[in-house]
């Protein structure tokens, strides 16, 4: 009982520090957590990979995407083929304008044109899906078949920083 009651008179004493020292200390572990949470961030922001999806669709004779950019990073492209024949998809990296690309003779040359990746020639009302890791630039998202690209199937894309 003496021991206790000791305890409860010391801890009313000292209370009022008690107190300003478990505001203080609440004080700087917030600091500490929120300067944490904003370094973490930070990396997060400096080394994580940002992840984009495009979805789209080809026929005779247009492409069209469900956005016409993306952040730099990993962008996956889903597109389906909703023509009536088989057609390609290439990423090309040029800062040519869409549909501008020189054709030589049916379809352009591809040396020299900076294709990123492509899914080759696919069958109608078939889904295809592609990752590429894309830096900032201009791009165009085309199909190169014989006188495919010429017909209208390319459209432009951006990656920003
Ligand atoms: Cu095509």
């Amino acid at each position: 009982m003496a021991d206790t009651q000791t305890g409860r008179g010391a801890r009313q004493t000292e209370g009022p520090i008690a107190l300003l020292a478990f505001i203080a200390l609440t004080a700087l572990v917030l600091s500490i957590m929120a300067l944490v949470v904003a370094l973490a961030n930070r990396n997060h922001i400096a080394t994580g990979t940002t992840r984009s999806n495009v979805s789209g669709s080809e026929r005779e004779w247009e492409i069209n995407v469900s956005a016409s950019q993306a952040k730099a990073g990993d962008v996956t492209f889903t597109i389906k083929n909703e023509g009536t024949i088989g057609h390609e998809f290439l990423i090309v990296k040029t800062d040519i304008a869409p549909g501008k690309i020189p054709i030589d003779g049916d379809h352009f040359s591809e040396d020299g044109i900076e294709v990123i990746d492509e899914i080759g020639e696919f069958a109608i009302g078939t889904t295809e899906t592609l990752t590429v890791k894309l830096a900032p630039g201009k791009y165009q998202l085309v199909c190169n078949l014989p006188t495919h690209y010429g017909l209208g199937m390319f459209t432009g894309f951006e990656v920003t920083a």
